[in-house]
C-alpha cells in the first residue's frame, strides 16, 4: 500500500496560510494552537480556508484535523468539505498561489474562486458546535482529533479541493490545525 500525504502547510507552522486560501474571518494565529505554535482561525463573522491538490483516482481519501473553540462557547458548527474534480492542469488559482508564493506572500486580489473541470463527488462532514471543545491556556491545548474516512476518488479524479469553514458568525473563535488529506492506493 502506498500512501501520500496531499496537504502542504498542513500545521501552519510557516506563520502565513500560503498555499491556502483564506475569505472572510480567517486568519493564521499563534495566540492558541492545536500542534505546534500556528494555526488557522475562524471568527468571529463567518470564513473559510481552502486548498487544491493533486490526487489520484480510485485511491482512498482520509482527513485528519484537530478543532477547539477559543476561550468560550463555539455557537458555529464546523464544515469540512473535500470535493473531487476531473481537470488535470490547475488553472488561474494556482498560477496565483505560485505568483503570491514568489513574492514572499505579498498580497494579490484573490481570483476567480471556482476551480476549472467537473466536480464529481463532494464529500461533507459537519462538526456541531456543541462538540466542539472550548480550549485556552499554554499552546498547544487540547483540541478534539478527527480522523474522517472520505471514500474512494472517482474515476478520472485529477484533483481535490479540500474546504473548512464557519458558517455561522459569532460564537468562540474556532481553530483549525494539523490538517492532513491522506491518499491510499486500495489493496
Ligand atoms: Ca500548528
Amino acid at each position: 500500500m502506498v500512501f501520500k500525504l496531499r496537504t502542504r502547510n498542513a500545521e501552519f507552522e510557516t506563520g502565513t496560510f500560503i498555499p491556502w486560501v483564506a475569505s472572510g474571518d480567517a486568519t493564521v494565529s499563534d495566540d492558541v494552537a492545536c500542534s505546534g505554535f500556528w494555526t488557522a482561525r475562524l471568527g468571529p463573522g463567518t470564513g473559510y480556508i481552502q486548498q487544491d491538490g493533486v490526487a489520484y483516482p480510485n485511491r482512498s481519501f482520509e482527513i485528519e484535523f484537530r478543532v477547539g473553540a477559543v476561550g468560550g462557547l463555539a455557537t458555529s458548527p464546523l464544515v469540512v468539505t473535500l470535493d473531487f474534480y476531473d481537470e488535470p492542469t490547475f488553472g488561474q488559482f494556482f498560477q496565483w498561489e505560485q505568483q503570491r508564493e514568489r513574492s514572499g506572500g505579498a498580497y494579490l486580489p484573490l481570483p476567480e474562486p471556482q476551480p476549472k473541470g467537473r466536480l464529481l463527488r463532494r464529500f461533507s462532514f459537519t462538526v456541531p458546535a456543541a462538540d466542539i471543545p472550548t480550549v485556552g491556556g499554554a499552546t498547544p491545548v487540547g483540541c478534539l482529533k478527527f480522523d474522517l474516512d472520505a471514500g474512494l476518488s472517482p474515476n478520472n479524479t485529477r484533483r481535490f479541493r479540500l474546504t473548512f469553514s464557519k458558517p455561522v458568525a459569532g460564537g468562540a473563535d474556532l481553530i483549525v490545525d494539523a490538517i492532513h488529506v491522506i491518499e491510499r492506493t486500495v489493496p
